[in-house]
């Protein structure tokens, strides 16, 4: 049985191995006010020290993924104090991106919908995105007066390359789900209905594999942009070392030679 935790802007499940984290706010597709911001951070600081977990798997009910920071929690009044937004950044949007990039397990993104301003980069700080047919992608920041947050100035230029990283930036064009595969910025396209069904299947098996490795490989490959030649094979000899001394790597080991399918523990 999923073990089901208490929220009110989130649902979150555990389940097998499987953290599911749903975003619950679909009258203003999922943006994040405070309370769901703690809600997320709760969960997450769930995942990370429970090590029965394997994958975690975000998504989104209703029919936007994400639009970012809730506005309504943002409008001053004559006369009242502008909010510090750096402030807001570094306290949640930067800690969020940080953990999604280390957890040490693959985090799975169903884009079911609108995915704008920070939520439309925080799927790209996740390592597999599936969107939906319907799904889209907005940098919506300029249209406010912004500029895009979550990693989107790290990571867009090194996705789609510094000239469409800068009208997407610019000009907050929707971009569908369809182009955002064709220009490297998700993994697959999925038919709507499809969706759920098939991220929760990629999820379940990404769960039976060898946890350790995968966090590795998630490690090695998100390091590879700040890294040189010969500091990218110096990691990968030693992160290639700590694989070896894993339980998972002996059995995958005798597994193959007894021409059995493997049983991963994750470790
Ligand atoms: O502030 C800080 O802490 C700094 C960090 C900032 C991070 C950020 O994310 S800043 C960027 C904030 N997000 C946006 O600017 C996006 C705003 N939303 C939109 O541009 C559009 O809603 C969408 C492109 C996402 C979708 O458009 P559409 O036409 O499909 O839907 P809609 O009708 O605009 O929205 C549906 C409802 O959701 C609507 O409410 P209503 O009229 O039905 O009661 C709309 O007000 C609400 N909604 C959508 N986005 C937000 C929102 N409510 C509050 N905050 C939102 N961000």
């Amino acid at each position: 049985m999923p073990h089901p935790h208490a929220y009110e802007h989130i649902l979150f499940t555990l389940d097998n191995g499987l953290a599911h984290l749903s975003l619950n706010r679909p009258a203003q597709l999922n943006a994040f006010n405070s309370l769901m911001q703690d809600e997320v951070r709760a969960a997450l600081e769930h995942v990370r020290g429970d090590p029965s977990v394997r994958v975690l798997l975000l998504t989104a009910e209703g029919r936007g993924f994400c639009a970012g920071q809730d506005l309504a929690e943002r409008t001053v009044a004559p006369g009242e104090q502008v909010p510090d937004l750096g402030a807001s950044i570094e306290r949640f949007y930067n800690p969020l991106i940080r953990t999604l990039t280390e957890l040490p397990l693959p985090v799975v993104c169903a884009v079911n919908g609108v995915a704008a301003g920070a939520g439309a980069n925080i799927p790209l700080a996740c390592d597999l995105v599936l969107a939906s047919r319907s799904a889209s992608f907005v940098q919506a920041f300029c249209k406010i007066g912004l500029i895009p947050d979550s990693g989107g100035t790290w990571m867009l230029p090194r996705l789609v390359g510094m000239a469409r990283a800068k009208a997407m930036a610019m000009l907050g064009e929707r971009l569908s789900a369809e182009q955002a595969l064709g220009w490297g910025l998700i993994y697959k396209v999925v038919e709507d209905t499809a969706l759920r069904e098939e991220a929760v299947a990629l999820a379940r098996h990404l769960a039976t594999q060898p946890t350790l490795g995968l966090g590795l490989i998630k490690q090695a490959l998100n390091a590879s942009p700040g890294n040189g030649f010969e500091a990218q094979l110096a990691l990968e000899r030693d992160l290639q070392r700590q694989a070896g001394r894993s339980e998972d790597y002996r059995e995958g080991v005798n597994a193959f030679m007894a021409k059995r399918p493997a049983v991963f523990k994750g470790c």
